[in-house]
């Protein structure tokens, strides 16, 4: 298996699933410049990581990647309950990560995308924040007494919101001192032989 990868970006949730699965895998880091090269839109038309090889087929879109290799490699334990509610919560948690905080992040990060004009890219910035600090505040009301966002162990969902947290703990003024339980769940996590091992593999460094 072959992760391409920019270091720190959503590519770290599979990176770090990979790492949890245990079987040989390589990650080959590219830049966002790469991303858009012919050889990668031949692999993504879309031009984003992850992009996952394995045997010569290609796999995008992160939740996606995510459910093959949960089917793909069940020993390691990283799905949901196997249960309508169990599938239903991991569900849930792809659209709100995938669907409404990635998304979410793209005007406070990259304003030039939604408004030429640089006067109006303070306020772009203000909106997003207040949209994501309800967000965050969504996801820090769940981890209030767990220690995992699903089925009480360890998933892929828990890879997926790190890593989202840690853009929110590198990006936000306060890092993550607004979200108590995210803080406590984003500290538990750097904590794990395997995650701290991608983030030093990426190069990624930060406190929660
Ligand atoms: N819906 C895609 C989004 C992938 C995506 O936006 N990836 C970003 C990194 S977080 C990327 O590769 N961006 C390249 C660019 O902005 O040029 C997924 O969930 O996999």
């Amino acid at each position: 298996m072959k992760l391409y990868y920019l270091p720190g970006a959503c590519s770290l949730a599979i990176h770090i699933v990979l790492e949890w699965i245990g079987e040989a895998y390589e990650a080959v880091a590219v830049t966002r410049e790469q991303t858009k090269t012919p050889e990668f839109l031949k692999m993504n038309p879309a031009g984003a990581v992850p992009a996952l090889e394995i045997t010569g087929r290609v796999f995008t879109q992160n939740s996606a990647i995510q459910k093959y290799l949960i089917e793909k490699y069940p020993q390691a334990n990283l799905g949901p309950d196997p249960t309508p509610e169990g599938n239903y919560e991991l569900n849930h948690w792809h659209g709100f990560l995938g669907g409404d905080l990635h998304p979410g992040f793209r005007p406070y990060f990259a304003p030039q995308r939604f408004h030429p004009d640089e006067s109006a890219h303070p306020a772009i910035r203000a909106a997003a924040f207040a949209n994501l600090q309800r967000l965050y505040g969504i996801a820090d009301q769940h981890l209030n007494g767990r220690d995992h966002v699903i089925a009480g162990r360890r998933t892929v969902i828990d890879a997926y919101l790190f890593t989202f947290s840690s853009w929110a703990a590198r990006g936000f003024p306060n890092r993550l001192g607004d979200f108590p339980h995210l803080k406590r769940f984003v500290g538990n996590m750097l904590e794990d032989p395997g995650v701290a091992s991608v983030l030093a593999n990426e190069g990624v460094s930060f406190e929660p």
